[in-house]
């Protein structure tokens, strides 16, 4: 069951006791209902009858007249469906406070392209500092690695950033996932052509949720490869998480080789997230184009300002749309309300001590073996092994 489809059984759950216990609660119904997505009650409590059955009949004839001039919608759809768990992860994203878009909802086309002005622009100083550290340190890497092994990259899109090992680790296989297919299954192609002899064997997966545990892996023992501190989207919480369920794939002979960003003076922060050119803007926007396309809507690009900020109590880049304009736009059959100033939440970018970082990876049955920096110490490439013994 995925977690959307369970948190909705628990707020049915919730309806439920209430609407055992007393009669004046039709505010809290409504919130919960409406937290789900639902204009009113009456919906609700028809879902609710199927999924467990009769209702309080007391209750029931009270909500009558709620429940008439609603057409009926199903809340779990019988077979899983990629555009409806889209369509739900943004809902409940919007209908937060504040409002919030996961970052991996940057990638459309255009979005893919402006991620790659980002990361030629003199500001971004990430892709050029861990470029420089892995030829620095290629030899010692690959060491680390060995050769024959299975790699696996989660978010590999344009399979780019293999190429630095390659061929000294010939690895038995290259395991490159993406959510986006066609983007995936081109590269992947390209890296086939380009290094004969290579098994590429892509998977189209979304590694931010549980669906990455049931693919099945071309060997056994993998090193996973998560370059770029794509690990920086994850709340600490989250990478713990993450991390365990690679701990898991990886078995006890499996590794992790790993770039995150460090924490590290502000402006300098500040100012990658902030280019003079807006290309950063204009890829922060661009979010809104593609939830349109994506789901059906009239979100409004021209609306919303850029805005980026080091929260150094967080420890992390912020990056939000401010609301230049107060409007009503729709998006995935429903009505939403912008207020002037409001923020919607589109990325963290949380920035690690080496020592921080390998911390919350112990708390996932890793032990850090290797760690690799540039002289400024702007960034960070680990190598981390299962930890067998812990204590
Ligand atoms: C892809 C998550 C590593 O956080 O630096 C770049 C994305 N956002 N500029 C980052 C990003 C704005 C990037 N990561």
């Amino acid at each position: 069951m995925s977690p959307l489809a369970f948190f909705r059984i628990k707020r049915l759950n919730q309806v439920h006791r209430t609407l055992l216990n007393a009669d004046p609660v039709k505010t809290l119904i409504k919130e919960v209902a409406i937290a789900s997505g639902f204009r009113q009650l009456g919906q609700l409590s028809r879902d609710y009858q199927k999924m467990f059955g009769e209702l309080p009949s007391e209750t029931l004839r009270s909500h009558k007249n709620h429940a008439k001039s609603f057409p009926a919608r199903k809340i779990i759809a019988p077979q899983p469906n990629v555009a409806n768990e889209m369509a739900s992860e943004v809902l409940d994203g919007l209908l937060q406070k504040p409002k919030r878009i996961a970052p991996k909802y940057f990638y459309d086309q255009r979005g893919s392209a402006l991620f790659d002005t980002i990361t030629k622009l003199d500001e971004y100083y990430i892709p050029r500092i861990e470029q420089h550290i892995f030829s620095l340190f290629k030899r010692d890497i690959c060491e680390e690695i060995g050769t024959a092994r299975t790699i696996i990259e989660p978010g590999a899109g344009s399979c780019e950033k293999i190429k630095w090992l390659l061929p000294d680790i010939s690895p038995a296989a290259y395991v490159p996932m993406d959510i986006s297919e066609s983007h995936l299954r081109e590269n992947a192609a390209k890296l086939g052509l380009a290094y004969p002899g290579l098994i590429v064997d892509p998977r189209v997966c979304d590694h931010t949720n549980d669906t990455m545990l049931d693919i099945k892996l071309p060997g056994s023992s993998p090193v996973f490869f998560y370059p770029g501190s794509s690990i920086g989207n994850f709340e600490p919480e989250a990478v713990i998480d993450f991390m365990r369920k690679l701990r898991v794939m990886m078995g006890s002979g499996g590794g992790l080789l790993i770039g995150v960003d460090t924490k590290k003076n502000s402006e300098v922060l500040h100012t990658a997230y902030n280019d003079p050119k807006g290309v950063t803007a204009a890829f922060n926007i661009n979010v809104l184009h593609h939830l349109n396309h994506l789901l059906g809507g009239n979100l409004k690009p021209d609306y919303f300002e850029h805005v980026a900020f080091y929260n150094e109590n967080c420890g992390r880049i912020e990056m939000h749309l401010r609301c230049v304009k107060s409007h009503i736009a729709h998006i995935a059959g429903m009505d939403l309300e912008f207020s002037v100033g409001e923020l919607i939440n589109t990325e963290y970018s949380y920035k690690y001590h080496p020592q921080e970082f390998s911390a919350l990876a112990q708390r996932a049955g890793l032990r850090m073996k290797r760690l690799w920096q540039d002289k400024q110490r702007y960034f960070s490439v680990m190598y981390f092994l299962p930890a067998l013994l812990t204590v």
